[in-house]
């Protein structure tokens, strides 16, 4: 069952005794927003339900969203009209960062930002990964900056920068290869690429994107801590989120690393995906 009509078969109870604020917290633990948060909403839950009389669900619902709210971060992407963009997305191995750079390519042409984004193939490692972005970049009218496998990334980066102020285009959406945080080596790699892009893009605005699969649950927070501590990540994609029936692990990694979720991939199409709306979002875990 899904994590909001989880909350909505809780809050049907008529009563709001201990045992429905007990099994609240379970539930929000449950939905990964973290268990020390899920003692204290549900704690400042029966507090306020007990000192406003509160016995109806509907209310006592209402009022959890009103505490919820404040630890949910939204961002903007906050692209630059007046300089050159370079958007890395990062991420651990399949959580969608070459399907959301492709999805972000399609946002900017849409929200008219950039009518000529560049695709930069900076996942090198995977064998298959240039041709898969290049078929992205074909049905979506987007060039895709390539060179051969088990090239540089960084060179990769630097000619797709380069192509970007040639052609006069904004924006810059680099794949890349998908590490596992734990991999040690991997992550210097990023740092190197990180390096790479800081010194040789002149004026820039540099935005880093963690990409994080809605379905891995609280993983997901070891993932923003080592990807976030590695390179100083701008904000988040929450993928997967059609397929997850909880979506809470944003609300702990708003809270733990004050990263703002920006996007939500919603499905495998180009379209599914949406600028992060926070009471949207809210709504929709809570099931109002
Ligand atoms: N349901 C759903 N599927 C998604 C979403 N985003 C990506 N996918 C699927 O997840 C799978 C992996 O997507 P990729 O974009 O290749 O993931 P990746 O992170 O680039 O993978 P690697 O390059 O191997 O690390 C594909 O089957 C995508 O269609 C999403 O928001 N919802
Ligand atoms: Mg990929």
């Amino acid at each position: 069952m899904k994590f909001s009509e989880r909350i909505k078969a809780l809050f049907k109870r008529s009563l709001l005794s201990d045992e429905t604020f007990d099994d609240l917290t379970d539930l929000l633990i449950e939905g990964d927003i973290g268990a020390t948060l899920a003692f204290s909403i549900a704690d400042e839950l029966k507090a306020v339900c007990q000192k406003e009389h509160i016995s109806d669900t509907e209310i006592a619902k209402s009022r959890l969203k009103d505490l919820l709210r404040p630890y949910i971060v939204q961002g903007s992407l906050a692209l630059d009209p007046a300089r050159l963009n370079i958007v890395l997305i990062l991420g651990v191995n399949g959580v969608g960062k070459t399907t959301s750079c492709a999805k972000l390519a399609r946002w900017a042409m849409l929200t008219k930002f950039s009518n000529a984004p560049i695709l930069a193939a900076g996942d090198t490692f995977r064998a298959a990964a240039i041709d898969q972005l290049k078929i992205h970049g074909q049905r979506l009218g987007v060039r895709v900056v390539a060179q051969q496998h088990g090239s540089d990334p960084g060179a990769v980066l630097w000619d797709a920068i380069d192509a970007a102020k040639k052609a006069g285009s904004g924006l810059v959406i680099a794949d890349t290869a998908g590490r596992m945080h734990t991999r040690v080596d991997l992550l210097k790699e990023l740092e190197k690429l990180d390096r790479v892009v800081q010194q040789k893009a002149g004026d820039v605005n540099y935005k880093k994107i963690l990409v994080l699969d809605a379905t891995t649950g609280q993983n997901a927070m070891r993932q923003a801590e080592i990807f976030h501590g590695a390179v100083k990540v701008d904000g988040v994609v929450m993928t997967k989120y059609d397929s997850a029936s909880k979506g809470g692990m944003i609300i702990s990694v708003g809270r733990q690393f004050g990263l703002p979720t920006l996007f939500l991939g919603i499905g495998e199409h180009y379209e599914d995906f949406r600028a992060f709306d926070a009471d949207l979002y809210l709504e929709d875990l809570i099931g109002l």
